[in-house]
């Protein structure tokens, strides 16, 4: 098949799946042309099956608001004419089912639409007025539509009244590079006396709810000696490091900024810490479980479709961080509850999340809309 990908080609967990799952197609010999803004982050060494295509978007004096939309529809129709593209496959319903809608327009019905809702297109787009019927005619005109998790498909068909069946397809993790790695040399930077590392990796926008991450690391700190380690960057991170300073913890915490590859660096995590307000998956507890580590984190979205209470973490309501706390140390203490925990991680990493068998998923959906 040729395929068009269309992304944030920035971090985040949509591009590493949209970019993840491209990889993998062309590795099954498939045409895959990312059709994006810039460079998807994760698209690593040249393979012959994979193009790139930049959308450049100029800025004229006339417009008070760089096209990008636009310009990005007329470059999936140039592409899909020049490339002989059978589908478009587009992460985010805005803007991006929109301009596939268009492009289709441009070059005929054969074009077939896949969108994948990730999360925030609905979550929280899907409250504003202003927004809302065009994302739901994104979805209904798409020939195809997937979301990355049950309670996001809910959610969509609650919030935006969508008749349009949604298909439910996880994300997944490459257990290729993601599994527990000999990190000892890590281990003694970040950890020289053997102390706990709990773990956060977000884009610090407040539905993180990073102040609980710091919350929950103080109350584990007074039980054990522990280590902080902060990935990712983002608005509420100056507030971030004022709430560290305060609670007197900067010793204890450490900043890794943006990181591209953390296959690597969550192998030396004892825990990774998730209590969002929303998620519609949270791929980076996958990422973690799939290297052993195990996940607390809140009710929130589709996290527990990914993190199952009890058995590979533990799940908390939104906001308790005490109950968060509590469960942290509870898991950090008993040595004989933490292998089975982060064995359960690793397992259910792999059969449910499995790249082969998501990959696969998308490919059958693909060849039944292709006919
Ligand atoms: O979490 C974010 O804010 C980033 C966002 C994105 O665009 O990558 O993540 C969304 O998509 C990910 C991949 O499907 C999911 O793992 C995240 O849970 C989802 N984020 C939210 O729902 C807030």
């Amino acid at each position: 098949m040729n395929i068009g990908i269309t992304c944030y080609p920035s971090l985040g967990g949509s591009g590493v799946v949209a970019t993840e799952l491209g990889k993998l197609l062309a590795e099954r010999g498939h045409q895959v042309h990312f059709i994006t803004g810039g460079m998807p982050f994760r698209l690593g060494a040249f393979h012959p099956n994979i193009f790139y295509h930049e959308v450049e978007v100029n800025h004229y004096d006339v417009f008070k608001y760089p096209p990008y939309d636009l310009t990005l529809a007329n470059r999936m129709a140039q592409v899909a004419k020049n490339e002989k593209l059978d589908l478009l496959h587009v992460h985010y319903a805005v803007p991006h089912a929109l301009c596939a809608f268009l492009a289709k327009q441009m070059v005929g019905d054969h074009l077939k639409i896949v969108t994948t809702l990730h999360g925030t297109d609905i979550t929280v787009l899907g409250y504003d007025s202003n927004l809302s019927d065009m994302i739901r005619f994104g979805i209904e005109r798409s020939d195809l539509v997937t979301a990355v998790s049950k309670d996001l498909i809910k959610q969509t068909k609650e919030l935006l009244h969508v008749e349009k069946e949604i298909v439910p397809v996880y994300n997944f993790v490459d257990k290729r590079r993601y599994y527990p790695k000999e990190v000892e040399h890590l281990k003694k930077v970040f950890a020289p006396n053997g102390e706990k590392i709990l773990m956060h990796i977000s884009n610090f926008r407040p539905v993180k709810r990073v102040p609980d991450v710091i919350d929950i690391f103080a109350r584990v700190r007074q039980e054990m000696p522990a280590r902080l380690i902060l990935i990712g960057e983002g608005p509420e991170m100056g507030a971030v490091r004022k709430q560290i300073a305060e609670q007197d913890l900067t010793e204890d915490v450490c900043f890794l900024g943006k990181q591209e590859d953390v296959a690597e660096v969550l192998s030396m995590a004892d825990l990774m810490l998730l209590p969002s307000e929303k998620e519609s998956f949270g791929l980076v507890a996958l990422e973690a479980m799939a290297c052993g580590v195990p996940v607390v984190a809140s009710v929130a979205g589709g996290i527990p479709e990914v993190v199952v209470d009890g058995v590979n973490g533990f799940l908390r309501p939104i906001g308790d961080v005490e109950g968060m706390a509590q469960a942290a140390i509870r898991l950090l203490q008993n040595e004989e509850m933490y292998r089975q925990f982060s064995a359960n991680s690793i397992e259910r990493s792999c059969k449910t999340f499995c790249h082969e068998t998501i990959a696969s998923e998308y490919e059958a959906l693909y060849a039944k809309l292709l006919g």
